[in-house]
């Protein structure tokens, strides 16, 4: 019985952490509240119009001032409403705001475009929050340029990450699976293609996660980590779309046109100087893209990875 009043869970994305329930049941009954007193305002103003429409030109208003009842009613009624509105969402919050103890620590750091998220033992992911069931999570975010906004629909939770502050945020999720996570504060030209996951997987898969060896990743692996974890990703795909930036995939070897009109070959050198420095030259139909040097940010090492990962795009 109850379920067929439980509309949110029809139309919002999956359940997916212990908050989503107590966030749909007070959407629903805002919902519910609000269809309540349309029909009652729109109904009673349709029989009115009906029931009481002049029908002589002798017909008169009768003389009404006031109604103390029913002024009583029509206040007292809403403020209860509104009150019990107030009262629900701040349970609700409270629990969202009071961080529990045990709970595993990641730190978010949102960029233009994407996240890197840190773990306790020093693991970074990009794009990608890997976290165990049943477990609660707090993130401690920040940015590095302008604010973004950390938001997973099916978790019903949303932070703006501020450069120069940290703002939290926690979670626990029961339920295995991958969710989506968007930027949700307008960030600059590729803020729409900041897309993320969250995986919640089971503790064994977690700490095989937090414990992956780097010794015993290939190049192209410790390259695709990097590319993720740096923000390659931000602008560039792997699968030939268009991001902000061009597409890895087949650029090895292969002929670049520069939007000078010069051409040069994608090899090693020609990787290494664009990521170090990345205005020399532009290639063809980016010429207005600003990607910002990599200096300092990567090592010669990293390079060497990403070099490879590139080559292994084919
Ligand atoms: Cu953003």
């Amino acid at each position: 019985m109850l379920h067929m009043f439980a509309f949110a869970q029809s139309y919002m994305p999956i359940q997916g952490s212990t908050f989503a329930k107590g966030v749909d049941s007070l959407f629903d009954f805002t919902i519910w509240a609000s269809i309540i007193s349309f029909v009652i305002l729109i109904g009673g103003l349709v029989i009115f119009v009906v029931k009481y429409q002049r029908r002589s030109d002798n017909d008169k208003t009768a003389y009404i001032t006031h109604n103390v009842f029913l002024e009583f009613l029509w206040s007292f009624i809403p403020l209860c409403i509104f009150m019990g509105i107030f009262v629900w969402g701040y349970v609700l919050y409270k629990d969202m705001r009071q961080f529990p103890d045990n709970a595993i620590e990641v730190n978010v750091m949102g960029y233009q475009w994407g996240w890197t998220m840190t773990y306790s033992n020093g693991k970074q992911s990009g794009n990608e929050l890997v976290v165990p069931v049943g477990k609660p999570v707090v993130l401690t975010m920040t940015s590095k340029d302008v604010i973004h906004s950390f938001y997973v629909p099916s978790f019903r939770i949303k932070q703006d990450a501020v450069p120069g502050k940290r703002s939290k945020l926690w979670f626990q999720s029961d339920r295995l699976g991958d969710y989506e996570m968007f930027c949700t504060e307008y960030c600059g030209t590729a803020h729409s293609k900041m897309i993320g996951k969250v995986r919640v997987v089971t503790q064994a898969e977690f700490n095989e996660f937090l414990a992956k060896d780097k010794s015993k990743m290939t190049l192209a692996e410790l390259g695709q980590e990097a590319f993720n974890v740096k923000g390659c990703v931000a602008c560039h795909s792997v699968d030939g779309t268009v991001k902000v930036g061009p597409s890895f995939k087949g650029l090895w070897g292969s002929t670049v046109n520069h939007s000078d009109g010069t051409t040069a070959v994608f090899d090693e050198n020609y990787a290494r100087t664009s990521i170090l420095n990345p205005q020399e030259k532009f290639v063809a139909g980016f010429a207005n893209v600003i990607m910002p040097t990599y200096q300092g940010q990567v090592s010669e090492e990293e390079i060497t990875h990403l070099i490879e990962y590139i080559k292994s795009l084919k």
